[in-house]
């Protein structure tokens, strides 16, 4: 593949990092006929902000801005570490050369610093394979990564995450990460469907 098209496909995989920007519906202002009607019930979803909800984005899918419960968990940051390892797991017949991968954590139990694709993020990633770009982007909820090449991904780890954890709570297991591929290419640039693919998570 040139490096022409290697650029594309990069450019292509960083685009998915981004969530889409999305207007808040505001609420009925005070004095609005709206605002003396009896509450309805939250929903998330509806684009508005209603207790116990943190945020809402309106909808209810998660790789965005507000995760699909409309919940972003409080975290008082400690001074201890917790790492995970993440894997990809592909058929043998298949050479992958870039990868987005979405890592949902327990953001009340572990946090990144910073957010988005900020330096305090891209820090907390290591064990790329060695050549391959990482792209961080936070959520906050979960994590983006991208890790692409011109070449076949090696057998391996994918990445590891150094997060911080929360004052007071237990620390967290595997089973409270979630993985999921959300878009992968093969050294040709060709798009590989995400079925065939799956992460997995270790922690340590
Ligand atoms: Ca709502
Ligand atoms: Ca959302």
């Amino acid at each position: 593949m040139t490096v022409r098209r290697s650029v594309v496909v990069l450019g292509v995989l960083c685009s998915l990092l981004r969530p889409p920007l999305l207007a808040a519906e505001p609420g009925a202002p005070p004095g609005h006929p709206d605002a003396d009607q009896p509450k309805a019930a939250p929903r998330c979803g509806n684009g508005r902000i209603e207790p116990p909800e943190t945020c809402d984005d309106g909808n209810t899918n998660d790789g965005d801005d507000c995760p699909s419960n409309c919940r972003i968990e409080a975290c008082t940051r400690s001074a201890e570490r917790f790492e995970v390892s993440v894997a990809l797991v592909r058929p043998r017949d298949t050479a992958i050369a870039g990868v987005v991968v979405l890592l949902d954590y327990p953001e009340g139990e572990v946090m990144l610093p910073g957010a988005i694709g900020e330096r305090s993020v891209a820090e907390r990633i290591s064990h790329v394979p060695t050549g391959f770009a990482s792209v961080p982007y936070d959520l906050d909820y979960a994590l983006k990564e991208a890790v692409v090449l011109n070449r076949a991904l090696p057998p391996g780890d994918l990445f590891h995450v150094s997060f911080d954890r929360c004052e007071g709570v237990p620390a967290p297991r595997a089973e409270d990460f979630h993985c999921r591929v959300q878009q992968a290419s093969t050294p040709a640039g060709q798009m590989v469907p995400t079925d065939k693919l799956r992460c997995s998570v270790r922690t340590s």
